[in-house]
């Protein structure tokens, strides 16, 4: 479906010409037709010969209602752009062609109106030229050229294959599946409710389905859909469509709102990175913060614009810089605006969004985000996704770039394209920019290295303690560590990353403090240290005792007490060989067996429990399950 929408100085006759080329006159309000002038917007829609319809959006010529030209201009594929023959290039021509031009309106047809005043084609020539010496370096040069009279009706047939010519050359609209309506209109229609009307862009609308008004999120849901005064069910992009809602009021809707299907891609910021352009016919600089009216899609908010390492532009210059609103609003990348300034109020530039969810930048900041907004700026997927990921580190594939001019599956798809090209990592749910991946794989390397080396008797580092250090989600960090155990760079045990064939060794003084523990235990076998007594005794002895019970010459019991390896062994030998011939054996037995006291034997016998050779019964303890099973 195509929109096409007029432009063109007041009077030149804009309305009568859309009039004359659909029977409908657009001039609606009653005020309009009073004062014989556009004052709002006006719609028609004109059938083509293919079977489409083309709508069609009038905007009114008078300067005074600029605010009301610039959303008509929104979303249009093409444009009549209209100068009365008599009259020639006016100062609101000029200032549509530039709204045109700063838009990106690529497609148009000039039209000379009022030919039957002109008096001879000489004169119409001469105009014509003029115009196309105006249209020179704008986005319509080259658009073809009509000589029509509303009055008279010559040309207009004409007039109509062109647009016919003109849409046979238009590419569908774009569907990504992303369908938002930008408000033009609201009313109330009696035993209906709520009216919204707007240009349908990247998505369908269908009939039964929820919405969501943006800002606010209020949520509703579609009861009704027209398109060119049809009841349809389905109404697809491009098209001009009026919208029934059910589930908001009238004072919640307003021109400007958005009619989206999900709120999942249309997040919104207070502060935006565009790059604005000055036009070389604003009577001034542009200086930094300055306040200005920006006008995005049917929106028209006020903004400070912050330059990005300059205090002013002058006429004719173009610069990153950032809008910030003191609301939040939903834009796309890649979407056009129109800046003014109030007084006098007057166009003087526009730009493109580049990063739609910015943050206020420092001064410290400003090369880094420019080499960022310079990559945004060709508005490929390729350049997009990469510099989103490296300004987030890395990002959720799911919700990347939600806020662009294209689907998630083409962007899924590109994601994937540029993982098999080594050029961001995919890890779970996200995508990682590969400079994070790779400092990231040296940071955990370097970090477990100088871990290791700083404590030889270490195991390793935790992994809690190394994924807080990266900032990484759990999935990402995961990933990473999978990959480079893989790759042999780093090995796990259990909770601890360490590195591979990593063995703990024991320093000279180390091994003079083993043998000095190994000699408190061969000295008192029936009252060897504990934990805590061998720290008293041997102050920095507990790495090598931790070493030591790791490597299983002593056993850990309850309560901090330890055994040497080889005395636990004969201890539990022992105890086996009583329980089989007497089938129990008592504390005090053990006790007088191995000349312990019950410091020793309730541990001991607590942890004989615990790993099912002995099991308590009364007073008692008997054969323990991993025992008899021993036995069968
Ligand atoms: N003589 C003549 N008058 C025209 C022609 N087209 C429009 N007009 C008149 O020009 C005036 C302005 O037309 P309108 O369509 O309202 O202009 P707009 O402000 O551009 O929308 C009206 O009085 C029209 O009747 C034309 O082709 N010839
Ligand atoms: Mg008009």
């Amino acid at each position: 479906m195509l929109t096409i929408g007029t432009a063109g100085h007041i009077d030149h006759g804009k309305s009568s010409l859309v009039k004359a080329l659909t029977s409908i006159d657009p001039d609606r309000l009653p005020e309009e037709k009073e004062r014989g002038m556009t004052i709002d917007l006006g719609f028609a829609w004109m059938p083509l010969p293919s079977g489409d319809t083309v709508g069609i959006v009038d905007v009114p010529g008078h300067k005074q209602f600029i605010h009301n030209v610039i959303p008509g201009l929104f979303g249009i594929d093409a444009v009549l752009l209209v100068v009365a023959a008599d009259d020639g290039w006016m100062p609101q021509t000029e200032e549509h062609l530039r709204i045109l031009d700063l838009l990106g309106i690529q497609h148009g047809i000039i039209v000379i109106n009022k030919i039957d005043l002109a008096g001879d084609p000489e004169w119409v020539s001469l105009v014509e030229k003029d115009i196309i010496s105006h249209l020179s370096g704008t986005s319509l040069e080259g658009s073809p050229v009509a000589r029509v009279s509303t009055r008279s009706g010559a040309g207009i047939e004409e007039l109509k294959k062109t647009i016919a010519d003109l849409a046979a050359k238009l590419a569908p609209r774009q569907e990504i599946g992303k369908p938002r309506l930008p408000i033009d209109r609201v009313f109330v229609i009696k035993g209906s409710g709520v009216v919204v009307t707007g240009t349908l862009s990247q998505g369908t609308f269908s009939t039964g389905k929820d919405a969501f008004i943006i800002p606010s999120g209020t949520a509703a849901h579609i009861r009704g859909l027209e398109s060119y005064k049809h009841m349809v069910q389905t109404a697809a992009p491009g098209s001009r469509v009026a919208v029934n809602l059910t589930g908001v009021k009238r004072e919640e809707v307003a021109r400007g709102d958005i009619v989206a299907g999900s709120r999942g891609y249309t997040p919104s910021s207070r502060t935006v990175d565009i790059n604005v352009q000055l036009l070389a016919s604003a009577g001034a600089s542009l200086k930094s913060m300055s306040e200005v009216l920006v006008y995005l899609e049917t929106r028209e908010l006020l903004a400070r614009v912050a330059l990005m390492g300059s205090k002013t532009i002058k006429p004719g210059e173009t610069s990153l810089a950032q809008l910030r609103f003191s609301e939040d609003v939903a834009v796309f990348t890649g979407e056009r605006f129109i800046i003014r300034q109030q007084s006098p109020a007057v166009t003087i530039g526009g730009g493109v969004v580049l990063d739609p969810l910015a943050s206020k930048f420092k001064l410290g900041e400003i090369p880094a985000r420019k080499v960022l907004l310079e990559r945004r700026l060709s508005l490929k997927l390729e350049d997009l996704i990469s510099a989103e990921i490296e300004k987030n580190r890395f990002s959720e594939t799911g919700s990347l770039l939600a806020a662009s001019l294209f689907s998630s599956s083409e962007i899924a798809a590109k994601v994937k394209q540029l993982a098999n090209q080594k050029k961001l990592v995919q890890a779970g749910p996200y995508s990682i920019d590969i400079r994070v991946w790779e400092e990231a794989c040296g940071k955990l390397l370097s970090t477990i290295t100088k871990e290791m080396a700083s404590d030889t008797l270490k195991h390793g580092v935790p992994q809690a303690v190394l994924q807080e250090g990266l900032g990484f989600p759990k999935e990402v960090f995961e990933t990473l560590v999978l990959n480079m155990i893989s790759s042999g760079k780093i090995a796990r045990e259990e909770e601890l990353l360490t590195l591979p064939q990593n063995k703990p060794v024991l320093s000279k003084q180390q091994e003079a403090l083993k043998a000095q523990v190994l000699g408190l235990f061969a000295k008192n076998p029936s009252s060897p240290p504990n934990l805590k007594e061998l720290s008293a005794q041997l102050p920095s002895s507990q790495p090598v005792v931790h070493y030591m019970i790791k490597q299983g010459e002593l056993v850990e019991l309850p309560d901090g007490i330890l055994l040497e390896a080889k005395q636990f062994q004969a201890v539990k030998e022992q105890i086996t060989g009583r329980l089989k011939e007497n089938g129990k054996i008592t504390i005090q037995e053990i006790n007088q067996l191995f000349g312990f006291s019950r410091k020793y034997s309730v541990p001991l016998l607590t942890h004989l429990d615990r790993i099912g050779i002995t099991r308590r019964e009364g007073d008692a303890r008997v054969a323990g399950k991993k025992l008899i099973q021993g036995q069968k």
